[in-house]
């Protein structure tokens, strides 16, 4: 019993690590960075996850740290999910 019952918990922190990676990869234009805001403003296509489809609009970023990879004018990559309440970009890279 306690075998089935480790092994089930296993399955549910697999599935919960997948969740959170499993994010869709949404394409978009930066328009304005800011750093000290730990703000940028995209153009993006549809966010699935987010039941949102292209638009321009500001989202937070998780680490500002984010915001040194991108500037105006590049198309990236990114991942955006609700973070306590606000839209904010999880993940971004410059695409090519
Ligand atoms: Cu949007």
């Amino acid at each position: 019993m306690k075998k089935l019952f480790t092994a089930l918990c296993a399955a549910l922190l697999a599935t919960a690590a997948f969740a959170q990676a499993a994010l869709p990869s949404v394409e978009g234009e930066v328009r304005k960075v800011d750093t000290d805001a730990k703000k940028i403003t995209l153009k993006h296509g549809d966010i699935p996850n987010l039941e949102m489809t292209g638009m321009t609009m500001v989202f937070r970023v998780s680490d500002p740290a984010l915001l040194g990879k991108v500037k105006p004018g590049d198309k990236v990559q990114f991942t955006a999910d609700k973070v306590d309440g606000a839209l904010t970009v999880l993940s971004i890279v410059p695409a090519n």
